[in-house]
């Protein structure tokens, strides 16, 4: 990696906000290229699979954000201290991921209040097995002890969505809140908070 890099996505946090997290945690200067309409639409057929994220680097360019948050992390030393570090920090985003699966269902995709229901069942079981990895691997103010990581930042980006729905409430998982909470005061990641386009995903 040598290079600027480039992350597209939409105006949304959705999913591009765990990497932007991860250059403000790294303190990495990348841009933040958000695009709509006729500029997604002629962008679409360059891109790996018509979708975004995309993250551009060195003039090579990856899909899927799951691997360019590991890519990242990997990059930035935020991936834990050893292959063990790391697979705590892949249990934690494929947790997340569930978790995130399921709020696109309630908020989006579920047609009928029956699904909407299932797909709140389905999040707040995987929020609890969040919350009893969490508790269990915890050695610190964050999840691997005093330096944060991916994992740090997976659990305050998913509870960013709590507040919209009632349902799920932050105060039931108190070690994933204090996660969160901690992450969230880093001051690189609070100036973001601040100053990020606001947005409903
Ligand atoms: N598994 C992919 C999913 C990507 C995806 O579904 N992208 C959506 C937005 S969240 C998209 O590009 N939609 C626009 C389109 O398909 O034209 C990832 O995690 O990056």
């Amino acid at each position: 990696m040598g290079g600027e890099m480039r992350l597209t996505y939409f105006n949304a946090r959705a999913r591009a906000e765990l990497a932007r997290l991860l250059f403000k945690l790294a303190g990495k200067e990348f841009t933040d290229r958000r695009v709509e309409g006729e500029e997604w639409t002629a962008l679409k057929p360059s891109t790996p699979k018509g979708q975004l994220p995309i993250l551009e680097v060195d003039g090579k360019m990856m899909c899927e954000s799951g691997a360019i948050c590991r890519y990242l992390a990997r990059e930035f030393g935020l991936y834990g201290s050893d292959n063990w570090e790391a697979a705590i920090c892949d249990q934690i985003l494929d947790t997340v991921d569930s978790v995130f699966q399921n709020i696109v269902q309630i908020k989006f995709t579920a047609k009928t209040e029956e699904a909407k229901a299932t797909a709140m069942k389905n999040a707040v079981s995987n929020i609890e097995g969040l919350e009893k990895l969490v508790y269990s691997f915890k050695k610190g103010a964050f999840l691997l002890g005093e330096k944060a990581s991916l994992a740090d930042a997976a659990i305050r980006n998913i509870t960013e969505y709590f507040a919209a729905l009632p349902e799920l409430k932050l105060e039931s998982y108190p070690t994933v809140k204090a996660i969160a909470s901690n992450f969230a005061a880093i001051p690189a990641i609070a100036e973001w908070i601040k100053t990020r386009p606001e947005t409903n995903m």
